[in-house]
């Protein structure tokens, strides 16, 4: 079995090629039931293999940008036997992690960290004195992140040696955009860099192994570069634009910024990437290798449909084909989300979608169908699509920004520098906020209500129900401020959304159930959006059980209703916060702080995520059965606190401390 770098080193090319296969069948079938990145780990097979082959991990570094594309390095590195539990509870991350593996350097999955994470890495080695290799091997789409060209700026003064793979398969999630995207397009395509590549392949193919056949190749490859700056300072009738512009289709990025470029070459053939990678292995300058991949090969359903396979649930290994939403099924949140930003752009030409390269993932694409010169895909770029919106408040627009919680936690300082500062009316509809189970503690959005509410000028909301997020996102477009709606991922309540959706009052909460005065013990039930099913069924136990519970639907993290929050907190004897959030500076440390403020003295129970990450589970349940979310044990939590022997004041005086 081929479960270690040291075994793949000792195969022949024919070998690797049947390795390449049963690799590609692993993933397919595993896949089919735990879900994940089908399309770009059958993309990058032959590329992993090479790199195995060629370095020694873990002395040599590999860092993968996003990290989605290391099934295979897991497959190769000591993960072989537990790849089927891939992305479920207790079973290995669908990403890479440091705490899992030493053959995983540096953990991610957010996009356009690799470049700066592995230059400090090649920094580090050039400080201690140390001869490994660093390679990051990034996207197309993860090149047109603000972070990478930060780190492109910098590569070539910083070190010598330095390897960048550049997996170019033209795909971000949906097609990529942009210039940079063109950009790549020109290179591929442009006839006399396409020679000269040719050219370089075929001299690498006749290589025996070897160091003087290596500084052969150097030598050689000098000679290229040589014609290459001519290709590239020659503008080019055939890949000018018919503005004129253009015309330097060819002319080289990399090579404008200090390091060698070498490609386009074939990512898919074997012999072809291990000659190439022997080769940037010795060089003595940063080299980028522009290596073309297909994201979904060998899997037809995935060729055709790269979008849908670039990351997906269960499907038919027959015929890739997904299950299809049960009848009645209630809606996703973020479908509610899409379908409601066409209705709103149709009556009001102030409003305009905006995604930082996730059309499918928040659903605006029903945007972009319905109303394409209203809808802007900016690419992986969350600060700039932060920027853009704020830019275009500044003129009357109200622009809605579609990002998922745990993204937009890349854009803090323009929400705070621009957006808040400059009290912009831009809306963040925060998909995502809550569990993202399968993908686990990077792609969580527990953070966000500590980020937004410590804000000036800020209003944050979250809907309990999909008819209560029409309501949130007409009445944010009402707004002069500011304004974020968290809502999490996967189907919501299946409840009836009105026609004409309600303008609600900022700051007020809606009392869904009063105290009945029974003479039952009283419990103040406080579920913030989600949480709501959750709180009903904790308030249906307990007066089950004989106690006298209010419920009432937060709506606003801020500011909060004070009114209410005092009313129903005096009232009762227990207080309760519920939140699909980290406790720590969410929901209910603002019911503490205001509570503190005005000297109110009821036990608070606070219900949510604990000081600390939460791994990636099957589900959410399985999640929330770990951490103690369930009404059992909230139930029980309630009941202790009325059992305390100390006096409610102590209780929360050390509450509060
Ligand atoms: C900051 C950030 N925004 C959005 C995403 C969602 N996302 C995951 S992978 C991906 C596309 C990556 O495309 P590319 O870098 O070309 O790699 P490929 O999947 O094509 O191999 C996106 C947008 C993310 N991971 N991080």
């Amino acid at each position: 079995m081929v479960d270690s770098p040291v075994h793949v080193k000792k195969l022949t090319l024919d070998q690797l090629q049947q390795l390449a296969e049963e690799i590609r069948h692993e993933l397919i079938t595993v896949l089919a039931k735990n879900g994940g990145h089908l399309g770009p780990n059958l993309g990058v097979v032959e590329l992993t293999l090479a790199l195995h082959y060629v370095f020694s991990t873990p002395k040599d570094k590999f860092v993968w940008d996003v990290s989605h594309q290391v099934y295979v390095h897991k497959l190769l590195t000591g993960r072989k036997n537990r790849f089927q539990t891939i992305r479920s509870t207790d079973g290995i991350s669908g990403f890479a992690m440091r705490t899992e593996s030493e053959h995983d350097c540096y953990g991610a999955a957010h996009a356009g960290t690799a470049l700066s994470a592995a230059l400090g890495i090649c920094a580090a080695r050039d400080q201690l004195g140390s001869d490994e290799n660093v390679v990051a091997i990034f996207g197309d789409a993860g090149l047109t992140n603000g972070i990478s060209f930060e780190a492109l700026n910098n590569i070539g003064q910083t070190t010598r040696r330095f390897i960048g793979i550049l997996n170019d398969n033209e795909w971000s999630i949906a097609k990529n955009v942009g210039a940079i995207s063109s950009y790549l397009n020109k290179l591929i395509t442009h006839p006399s860099y396409n020679k000269l590549a040719r050219d370089f392949e075929r001299f690498v193919r006749r290589l025996p192994k070897g160091e003087l056949a290596l500084k052969l190749a150097h030598k050689a490859e000098e000679g290229f570069k040589g014609a290459l700056t001519e290709v590239g300072l020659e503008p080019n009738p055939s890949t000018m634009d018919a503005d004129g512009r253009g015309g330097y289709g060819s002319s080289l990025i990399f090579e404008e910024m200090g390091m060698r470029y070498l490609g386009p070459i074939d990512g898919h053939d074997l012999p072809l990437l291990i000659s190439t990678l022997e080769f940037a292995k010795t060089c003595d300058r940063p080299i980028v290798i522009h290596v073309l991949t297909k994201k979904g090969k060998g899997f037809d359903a995935a060729l055709k449909n790269p979008e849908k396979f670039h990351g997906l649930g269960p499907y038919d290994v027959a015929t890739g084909a997904t299950l299809p939403a049960k009848p009645g099924a209630a809606p996703n949140w973020q479908d509610v989300f899409g379908q409601t930003m066409v209705k709103l752009c149709q009556k009001d030409n102030t409003i305009v979608g905006i995604t930082a390269a996730m059309p499918s993932g928040t659903s605006l694409k029903f945007l972009e169908k319905a109303m394409p010169n209203r809808y802007y895909d900016v690419g992986i770029a969350e600060e700039h699509a932060v920027l853009f919106a704020c830019g275009m408040a500044t003129m009357g627009f109200h622009p809605v920004c579609a990002i998922y919680s745990t993204f937009l936690q890349r854009a803090y300082d323009c929400i705070v520098h621009d957006a808040a500062l400059q009290d912009l009316p831009v809306i963040f509809c925060m998909d995502r906020a809550g569990l993202s189970p399968q993908d686990g503690p990077t792609h969580h959005g527990l953070f966000d209500i500590a980020y937004v509410r410590s804000v000036p000028n800020c209003i944050a909301m979250a809907p309990k129900d999909e008819d209560e997020l029409v309501d949130m996102m007409f009445t944010a477009t009402h707004q002069t401020h500011p304004t974020f709606i968290r809502y999490p991922r996967g189907p919501a309540e299946g409840v009836p959304i009105k026609e004409q959706p309600k303008l609600l009052d900022i700051g007020k909460a809606e009392v869904i159930q009063s105290f009945s005065n029974n003479r039952g013990r009283k419990i103040a039930l406080f579920p913030l959006g989600n949480m709501m099913a959750l709180g009903r069924k904790v308030a249906s136990q307990l007066s089950t059980d004989g106690f006298d519970v209010a419920v009432i639907n937060p709506r606003f993290t801020k500011p909060l209703d004070a009114g209410a929050t005092e009313f129903f907190g005096r009232a009762a004897e227990v207080m309760v916060t519920l939140e699909d959030h980290v406790l720590m500076g969410g929901y209910g440390s603002a019911v503490l702080e205001l509570f503190n403020e005005k000297r109110i003295t009821t036990p608070t129970v606070q219900i949510g995520w604990p000081d600390q990450f939460i791994e990636h589970g099957t589900n959410v349940e399985d999640l929330r059965r770990k951490y103690g979310l369930t009404v059992e044990n909230i139930v029980t939590r309630i009941k202790a606190e009325l059992s305390e022997e100390l006096p409610a004041i102590q209780r929360t005086d050390f509450a509060v401390a």
